[in-house]
This record gives structure tokens, sequence and C-alpha cells, in this order.
């Protein structure tokens, strides 16, 4: 028997969003590979806001011509899964306290792999797919938001309306007609300012992009060496302040069990990392995202918390 071998999206969509629901995806669009907001991602590395996260100047010729390097991709998958919206209960000192939402549970790039990888089950035997979860040399929101699932928010987020803004985003590149059209989205920001009042280091810009050499989450995660002279208002690890105040986080998804808050972050008192050895932090953060910071970073964080924390500065 011949195979069908289909052309257009809308033919292996069913088959996607079955296994996408059944995977805990809660929204799930398509989207052409244009960034029609590529010019803002240029002036965004021409001010030099990317600070020390070369990897994504190297890309910018990339997200300018996707085409170059994806000459077969005429669309995306983009999904949604939310992790957790709120901390768990936990005494003060607890690291849990300290970690930002997205990284209490598993490592999101290996789970939302795991998920695109049986996504992609459905896209593959019809052409060529490609998989990638934050590291590809694309705008997960740009791709997102092209694909009706959100609009990008003062504070820079991919922001659904019904479940806020706690999710992440995968994508998977197909070589599919794109013919799934997107839900219209419209901006609801409005004349909220709370995210940008709320951030301790002013690091969201008026542009809706942020600056990252002044960001708390850049700072701990992705910096090395010495922090940058900025306070981290209590953050060990990420940052989660101008999503906290934002009201559209009020009702959000259900977390997916892969991002539930692991019980050993609450266990563990925060001053417990600066005696950690290199096999003790693997072993707290094994499959978590909290090893992109590595054991001198984490040490770093928490021994500079310690300092603010001894000249009366806030907890999260
Ligand atoms: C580098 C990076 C960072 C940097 C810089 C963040 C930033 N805002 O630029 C740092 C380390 C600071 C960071 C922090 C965080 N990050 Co981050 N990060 C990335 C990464 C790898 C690239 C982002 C990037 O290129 N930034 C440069 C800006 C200019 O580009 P952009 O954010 O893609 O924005 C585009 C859209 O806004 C687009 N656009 C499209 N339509 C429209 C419409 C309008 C009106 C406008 C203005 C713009 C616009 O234009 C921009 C340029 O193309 C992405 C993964 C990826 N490959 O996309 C994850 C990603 C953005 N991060 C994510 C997360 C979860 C976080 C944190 C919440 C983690 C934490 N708790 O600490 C914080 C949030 C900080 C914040 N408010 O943005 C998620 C966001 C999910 C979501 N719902 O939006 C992503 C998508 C990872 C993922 N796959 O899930 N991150």
């Amino acid at each position: 028997m011949i195979k069908q071998l289909f052309t257009r999206l809308s033919e292996v969509w069913p088959a996607v969003e079955r296994i996408a629901r059944a995977e805990g995806v809660v929204r799930i669009g398509a989207s052409d590979l244009d960034d029609t907001h590529s010019g803002l991602f240029d002036e965004w590395i021409e001010h030099g806001h990317h600070a020390t996260m070369r990897y994504l100047e190297k890309s910018a010729s990339i997200r300018r011509h996707p085409e170059g390097r994806f000459p077969w991709a005429k669309s995306a998958v983009v999904i949604l899964v939310p992790y957790a919206s709120t901390r768990p209960d936990a005494p003060p000192g607890a690291l849990s306290n300290h970690l930002a939402r997205y990284a209490l549970g598993d490592d999101y790039h290996e789970v939302l792999d795991g998920i695109l990888r049986k996504i992609e089950t459905a896209a593959a035997p019809h052409g060529k797919t490609w998989r990638y979860v934050d590291t590809g040399p694309l705008s997960d929101r740009s791709l997102a938001t092209q694909a009706g699932l959100g609009w990008i928010a003062k504070n820079a987020m991919l922001i659904n309306e019904e479940i806020g803004s706690y999710t992440f985003i995968g994508t998977l590149l197909t070589s599919l007609e794109n013919d799934i059209a997107p839900d219209p989205v419209a901006d609801r920001c409005g004349t909220c300012t709370r995210c940008l009042d709320a951030c301790p280091t002013d690091a969201i810009l008026p542009n809706r992009t942020v600056a990252s050499d002044i960001c708390i989450s850049y700072a701990t995660i992705e910096h090395r060496g010495p922090l940058p002279d900025i306070t981290l208002a209590g953050n060990a690890f990420g940052c989660d302040i101008c999503q906290e105040v934002c009201p559209w986080n009020n009702s959000p998804a259900a977390t997916h069990l892969s991002f539930a808050p692991r019980d050993e972050y609450r266990a563990t008192p925060i001053t417990d990392l600066l005696r950690y050895e290199q096999s003790d932090f693997s072993t707290l953060f094994r499959k978590s995202a909290v090893k992109r910071a590595r054991l001198a970073g984490m040490q770093r964080n928490v021994a500079a918390l310690t300092e603010e924390e001894s000249r009366g500065m806030l907890k999260p």
C-alpha cells in the first residue's frame, strides 16, 4: 500500500492536537517562520542589551533570514506548557523561596523536547521537522504570538489571556504548509504599569524588551564572574517579580506534572549551598534548570543574598 504524503499542516493537525493534549500541552498553534518583529531584536543587540549572551548576537542573521538556515521549513508548531504559578509553603530560608518558579521542577528543555518528540511523530512522516526549546536561533515569543497564543506584554512576556505567562514555549519546525489560521490576539496591557513599577532594577524597557545587564534573572543565571552592582531582591536563581505583579496571572493553568515543585528544595536551607561540593550540587539539581548557573554561580548568588539580608533587604 502506498502511504499518503500530506503537504499541509491542517492534514496532520487533528493528530498533532491529540498528542499534544495527552502530553499536557495547554495551548497549541501554528506560525510562519518569519519574525515580524526581528527589527526589534536587531535594535536590542545593537544596544548591547544581551550583555554577555553572545550566542544571541551570533544567531541574529538567522532570525532575520530563517530560510537561510532552514530552507525547507514552512511552518512552526508552537506549544505552551504551564509551570508552577506559586512557590510551595516552606520555612524561612528554604531554597524554594529563592528559586524562580520555572526552576522548581524538572528541566524544561528536556521535558518539552520529550513532548515535541511525540508530536513530531504526526508530522515527520510527511517531510522534515526540527524541534527546539529555548536554545534555537529563533524567537519563541514571536512565533507564539504569531501563532495566536498570546500577546507580548510590557514585561516582555508572552501572556495568554486565559492562563497568563507562567508557561514555557516549545517549537517544532516543519516542512508542511502553514494553513492553520491563528486566533486573533489583542494587547491587554492597557495602561497598567505594575511590572515596570515593580522591577527592582528598572530592567524593563519601554519597548517591551529587557536590559539583561541589569536584569536579576540574567545576573543570577547567565552572568559569570562577580555579580553586576544590582540588588537581587531575594532571588538566588531567576526572578519572577515582573510576573508576580501581573494581573493576568490570577488564573493560571494547572502545573504540568513534570514541573511540580520538588520537595528537596523546600527541605534544603539555602545557606547549605555555601558548603556544597560539586557532587552535592549535581545530586540536588539533577535534571534541573538550575544547573545552568553552576555551583560557583549559585554560591556567589547565595553569598550575595546573605549579604543583602544582613543589610535588611527584602526577601521574596
Ligand atoms: C535570552 C533569554 C532571556 C534573557 C533576556 C530576556 C528578554 N526579555 O529578552 C534573560 C536571561 C534575562 C531571560 C529571563 C527570563 N526568561 Co528567558 N529567554 C531568553 C531566550 C533564550 C531568548 C530571548 C530573546 O531573544 N530576547 C531578546 C528579545 C528582543 O527577543 P524576544 O524576547 O524573543 O522578543 C521578541 C518578541 O517580543 C517580538 N514581538 C513579536 N510580536 C511583538 C509585538 C509587540 C507589540 C512587541 C513589542 C514585540 C513583539 O519582538 C521581539 C524580538 O523578536 C528565550 C528563548 C528563545 N529562543 O526565544 C527565553 C524565554 C524568552 N525566556 C523565558 C522565561 C520563562 C524567562 C524568565 C521568566 C525566567 C525567570 N523566571 O527568571 C525571565 C523573564 C524575564 C523577562 N521579563 O523577559 C521563556 C518565556 C516564556 C513566555 N511565556 O514568555 C522563553 C521563551 C523560554 C521558553 N522557551 O519558554 N531570558
